[in-house]
């Protein structure tokens, strides 16, 4: 059984979404971000950092939203969300999802927030920086896909697609949203029409960038 802690379009949806992929059982805990409940007591004890997602898996707390993908794919093999072991598939997709952990979702971190960098609102030139940096992530994916897609792994959808959807979805109010690539807009699109993307938008009540 698992408890997935979360709140509606942050990281945790990538493991939502694999969940709801997977058909496996799991409860949802709300983690009330804008009440600061991600650093209750309760809460940092099982996840010291104060953020989501946390996934209880029988009884233990594991965090970090790409360890967590991974750890769901590898339980649910049937489910197709990663490449058999030992097949350079696999190789690729664990090559992606670290990519995609180290440099778009620590650049993301920064965009968001800006305290982390000792500011209260990013000074312009930090700003475009960090910008700069997630671009070139795009553009790096984009040629990435136009040569090998539509998906990550070429013709097989996997659990990293989610993972890059989600990460997508958090630029839609950039200066520059990332459907501007369209590699990556097609990509957006395949996932975006997948029934767990529905059901998660229903289950999580979201509305922008369906
Ligand atoms: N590296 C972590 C990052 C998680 C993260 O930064 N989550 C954000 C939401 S997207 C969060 O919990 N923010 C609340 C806070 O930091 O106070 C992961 O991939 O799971």
């Amino acid at each position: 059984m698992y408890t997935l802690h979360y709140s509606p379009g942050t990281a945790s949806m990538v493991i939502h979404l694999a969940l709801l992929e997977i058909g496996a059982p799991y409860r949802l805990e709300l983690v009330d971000l804008d009440a600061d409940a991600q650093h209750s007591p309760e809460y940092l004890k099982l996840n010291p950092g104060g953020t989501v997602p946390t996934l209880v898996i029988d009884g233990r707390p594991r965090v970090e939203s790409g360890a967590l993908l991974m750890m769901l794919a590898e339980r649910h093999p049937e489910a197709r969300l990663i490449p058999p072991p030992g097949t350079p598939e696999r190789e690729l997709w664990q090559q992606w999802v670290v990519y995609l952990s180290n440099t778009l979702i620590s650049a993301y971190r920064l965009w968001f927030y800006p305290s982390e960098l000792g500011h209260e609102e990013h000074p312009p030139a930090i700003r475009a920086t960090l910008q700069r940096k997630i671009e070139s992530v795009w553009d790096r994916l984009d040629a990435h896909l136009s040569a090998h897609g539509p998906y990550l792994l070429g013709d097989m959808f996997s659990g990293a697609d989610l993972m890059l959807t989600m990460l997508m979805r958090w630029s839609r109010n950039m200066p520059r949203p990332v459907t501007e690539w369209p590699a990556l807009k097609r990509l957006a699109d395949l996932v975006r029409a997948r029934p767990s993307w529905t059901k998660l938008y229903e289950l999580e009540g979201l509305t922008e960038w369906r």
